[in-house]
């Protein structure tokens, strides 16, 4: 029984920590998903839901990519900022790849903002 027990402890810890809920999800972004900016704004933020790294960070506009330096070996955090070079009016959008710092999952997303002329 107490064998049994445990046996059904340790399934319900697997099932718990795999497929993990709790991997990097972004919280929050500067300029927000789907932002109307009238100024270009001078950085980009990123806030997740826990400690994470960005592995690749994209900035697209109209099939463009514009670089932005990410540095890979940055600690984990929660919240990273980029500086932007100068953005003309346009819509852009933003792709980001991020490693939990925890368990080493990786999660995608993306977001759009745009800049009126
Ligand atoms: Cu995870």
């Amino acid at each position: 029984m107490l064998k049994q027990a445990m046996m059904i402890a340790a399934l319900g810890g697997a099932m718990l920590a795999s497929p993990c809920m709790a991997h990097a999800k972004l919280q929050s972004s500067s300029p927000a998903n789907a932002a109307q900016l009238i100024e270009p704004p001078k950085m980009l933020t990123l806030n997740f839901n826990e400690a994470a790294q960005v592995a690749v960070l994209k900035l697209l506009n109209g099939g463009k990519e514009i670089p932005i330096a990410i540095d890979k070996n940055a600690k984990a955090s929660h919240s990273f900022s980029y500086s932007l070079p100068a953005l003309a009016a346009g819509i852009y959008t933003v792709r980001w790849t991020a490693v939990a710092a925890d368990d080493g999952h990786v999660t995608k997303g993306s977001f759009t903002f745009s800049i009126k002329g």
